[in-house]
């Protein structure tokens, strides 16, 4: 069972909650709000877009009673005015900051680029808080078997974190990325 609990549009609006939580993070339009809805066998839990920048709110999805699924907004969207992205900076500055039970981290990427600046600055921030991360590249089916292999390793060995793939198309993609975040939440098991 999953259900939106709250789109903040600002830090007084996160929930307080003793769940534990994962933050999905990436670059606007690569496919944040599409695996959040993979992961939970759903197609219209987070609002896929056709326009980059749809995601303009921290979106904070209730999982079975004991996870939140956090999709915040994409970065490296350039039509948002200087204002807006300064705004951007300070919310994910106090997300960052003020969840206590975040877990991990999810970065996402599209195969078929190459890790950006944006991308790294996430990177950082996420070992200067010691949160745990891994990233999952997107619209894998987009490359052949043998390109997503290279993307993969490649990706691995720049970040030095867990690389999984995944696409809109196929289900068993988000099997191993549910299994990553099971271990973040419940490590003993
Ligand atoms: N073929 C394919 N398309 C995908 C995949 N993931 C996302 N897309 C498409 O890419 C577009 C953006 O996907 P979203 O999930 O809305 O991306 P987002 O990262 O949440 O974007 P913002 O909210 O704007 O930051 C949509 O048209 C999706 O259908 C994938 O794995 N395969
Ligand atoms: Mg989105």
């Amino acid at each position: 069972m999953a259900h939106l609990v709250i789109s903040a549009a600002s830090p007084s609006q996160f929930p307080e909650t003793d769940h534990q939580e994962v933050v999905f993070v990436g670059k606007s339009n690569v496919g944040k709000s599409t695996l959040i809805n993979g992961l939970n066998n759903r197609k219209n839990l987070a609002y896929v877009g056709k326009t980059p920048g749809k995601t303009r709110l921290v979106n904070f999805y209730e999982i079975n009673d004991q996870l939140m699924m956090v999709d915040v907004p994409g970065y490296g969207y350039a039509k948002r005015s200087t204002k807006e992205q300064t705004m951007y900076a300070t919310l994910m500055e106090h997300y960052f900051s003020k969840r206590d039970n975040l877990k991990g981290m999810i970065l996402i990427m599209d195969s078929r680029r190459e890790i950006s600046d944006d991308d790294w600055m996430m990177l950082e921030l996420a070992k200067e808080k010691k949160l745990a991360t891994a990233i999952a590249l997107s619209k894998s089916k987009k490359l052949s078997y043998s390109q997503l292999k290279q993307a993969q390793m490649n990706v691995q060995n720049k970040a030095k974190v867990p690389v999984y793939t995944f696409d809109s198309d196929s289900f068993e993609s988000f099997e191993e990325i549910q299994k990553q975040i099971q271990l973040w939440i419940n490590p003993a098991e």
